[in-house]
């Protein structure tokens, strides 16, 4: 039976970030440096297929700090960590290797240093998301305003409105962040931000690459998960960029053929978690069912690398 023809478009840049290829190295030299169990707080990233692959080489994912032992090594995830978490493992004199992406350590020490400077924080972020919950946690309980929406800038009850600085989660939709930051910008005129945006470079080029790659096809999937906070921001990217159907599987097995029936074209990215074996694994069900022509849509190239922590760079 002859297949149906198929134009895949891929977006680059797709997939792995610098900050989650350091943080799984981190895990992986942790394991090579001390040996098993080494506990992670938090998933390393928000992947299953990546957490599975470290929970086999000897990882335990715990969600609270009370959950390692006190002799055992403890990885804090990418995402970043309250201060408070450090503060405790240091307490229990533990050994703890941090694996905070550099870029949302950057936007802790940002919020510190206005806070320091007399200014009231407000975030930008996803309530109970733990980069907020780290970002946040950076100052004293109750210092940061979270707003979510341009609605709640609208509600938002400031100290004072001549002192007051803003931060964002680095995962964000720029375009919506954009419009919270006019409504802050127009009820507040005299917050101060960031030099440049705290969204990452990794999360403005997916999404860069899906407003490219989405109007030109029948459908877009995208590999990721259902917690990851920046996958599921490319769907919404990809379906108000004009794709008829956007979504997000975690591999090959969840794919809605039904759905896709009589496309001639479908985009495929990936989240700043997912690895490039799932995205092949998606790519090869493709060319089982179709003739398949690729084209790949690339809007920026990264060259974007992170030192893993001293500590690990010193061999056992
Ligand atoms: O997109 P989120 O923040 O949910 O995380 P992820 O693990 O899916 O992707 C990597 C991004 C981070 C570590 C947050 S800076
Ligand atoms: Fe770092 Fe951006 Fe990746 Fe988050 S998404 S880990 S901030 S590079």
């Amino acid at each position: 039976m002859t297949k149906p023809p198929l134009t895949l478009y891929l977006a680059a840049p797709r997939g792995f970030c610098a900050g989650v290829d350091r943080a799984i190295k981190i895990v992986e030299l942790a394991l090579e440096k001390w040996g098993a169990p080494v506990y992670v707080r938090h998933e390393i990233v928000h992947n299953k297929f990546v957490v599975d692959g470290l929970r086999d080489k000897g990882a335990v994912f715990v969600e609270e700090l009370s959950d390692v032992p006190s002799d055992r090594p403890v990885i804090f995830s990418a995402h970043g960590v309250p201060k408070s978490v450090p503060n405790a493992a240091e307490a229990r004199n533990m050994i703890y290797v941090d694996a905070t992406c550099p870029l949302v350590s950057k936007v802790h020490i940002e919020a510190q240093r206005h806070a320091e400077a007399g200014l009231q924080m407000i975030m930008i972020g996803h309530a109970g998301h733990p980069e907020t919950i780290g970002t946040m946690g950076q100052l004293p309980q109750g210092e940061v305003l979270l707003v979510e929406t341009p609605a709640d800038v609208a509600s938002v009850m400031v100290r004072d409105p001549e002192r007051l600085a803003y931060v964002t989660q680095t995962t964000l939709s720029v375009d919506d962040t954009a419009e919270i930051v006019a409504a802050l910008k127009a009820r507040f005129p005299a917050i101060i931000g960031p030099h440049k945006e705290d969204i990452c470079y990794a999360t403005t080029n997916r999404q860069e690459a899906v407003k490219a790659m989405a109007p030109r096809c029948d459908a877009m999937l995208v590999v990721g998960a259902p917690n990851s906070s920046n996958s599921r921001r490319l769907v919404e990217v990809g379906a108000r960029a004009g794709c008829a159907y956007a979504q997000l599987v975690q591999r090959a097995a969840d794919i809605d053929w039904r759905a896709l029936d009589g496309i001639t074209s479908i985009g495929i990215t990936a989240g700043a978690s997912a690895p490039e074996v799932l995205i092949n694994e998606v790519i090869e069900a493709f060319k089982q069912r179709y003739d398949v022509t690729s084209e790949m849509v690339e809007t920026a190239q990264e060259n974007v690398e992170f030192k893993v922590p001293r500590v690990l760079r010193i061999p056992a």
